[in-house]
């Protein structure tokens, strides 16, 4: 972490007064968001950026705060010095990438597939940081009491209330939270905000459509959704061992599978998503207890894929 810390102050004392698009991957959530926003507190003339969409609990905390962010598609690569990239360094999920000069990539994932990595003269990888958000707070010089708000959010939302955390997490938050001074149960509230009546509903109705079956021990939930695959994958998982949520997606022709695994589960999702979508002609991966993928078959097709794959690695590993 020294090392990475050096390499971005080096880049930060060079840059600080670039004009730079900061963004993150499609359907920002709360780590996506408050990392933009953190770092746009050491690059102060830049503006920040969301490539599609944002996801309810990012949505309603970028309201309270108010943050401005703008549509990616809309702003101009010419008009700015280059682009920064948060919690995200896959063409897969921020293919505007392409288009852009990135300067500069701060992320926590597992590089995701052969060819799909952003291009970007400076890498910031921790694979053991449980969020980007807990690298950000280490690797910024001076977080002033709103950005320790921000960041202690997005730890506590990244690391799914700590279920993906380590020592420095704890001491990371504990620091942000006297910084802020905000208590506990509010910035749970905004990590993790009640769902909404209909959304609820939605999510109960999901429960009624899912198949079930096990294997080696463990339950398997897959259900065909027809949105919010990946609150139905995170619901579902609040009881099943391993669940797949499957979406068409019209406009692309393709399926998007979200996975979640208990911890107990031996299979690491992601590898078991970059599996499937390597047969199946897509893109894949995540983390091992919350990934994703695309195919470009049906949603049963990709469903009973996702299955062989996980029974395969579960038998493998047994
Ligand atoms: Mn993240």
């Amino acid at each position: 972490m020294m090392q990475l810390k050096e390499r971005f102050l080096s880049f930060l004392e060079g840059n600080r007064d670039s004009r730079f698009v900061i963004t993150s991957h499609k359907n920002l959530d709360l780590d996506a968001l408050c990392c933009c926003y953190a770092l746009k507190s050491a690059f102060p003339n830049s503006t920040l950026a969301y490539p599609d969409k944002m996801d309810s609990p990012a949505k309603a905390f970028a309201e309270k705060l108010g943050m401005e962010f703008s549509e990616l598609g809309k702003l101009n690569p010419s008009d700015y010095d280059g682009m920064l990239v948060v919690d995200c360094s896959t063409t897969v999920l921020l293919p505007e990438a392409k288009k852009w000069k990135v300067k500069l990539v701060i992320d926590h994932h597992h590089p995701q597939g052969e060819g799909n990595g952003i291009t970007t003269p400076l890498l910031l990888r921790d694979e053991d940081a449980p969020s980007t958000a807990e690298m950000l707070a280490e690797l910024l010089p001076s977080v002033s009491p709103e950005i320790s708000h921000v960041l202690a959010v997005a730890i506590i939302s990244d690391t799914a209330r700590f279920k993906s955390s380590r020592a420095s997490t704890f001491s990371t938050l504990a620091s942000l939270l006297e910084k802020c001074g905000k208590p506990y149960a509010e910035l749970l509230e905004s990590a993790e905000p009640e769902l909404e009546l209909d959304e609820k509903l939605f999510v109960l109705e999901m429960f009624k459509k899912m198949h079930i079956s096990a294997h080696g021990g463990y339950s398997i939930a897959t259900v065909i959704v027809p949105a919010h695959e990946s609150l139905i994958s995170s619901s579902l998982s609040e009881f099943s061992d391993v669940v797949f949520a499957a979406h068409w997606n019209m406009e692309e022709k393709e399926t998007r599978v979200s996975s979640r695994a208990r911890k107990h589960v031996p299979v690491p999702l992601n590898e078991v998503m970059r599996g499937a979508a390597t047969e199946l002609g897509g893109g894949g991966g995540g983390h091992p207890k919350a990934a994703g993928c695309s195919s470009k078959e049906r949603p049963e097709a990709t469903l009973e894929k996702c299955i062989e794959v996980f029974v395969r690695k579960l038998d493998s590993s047994q």
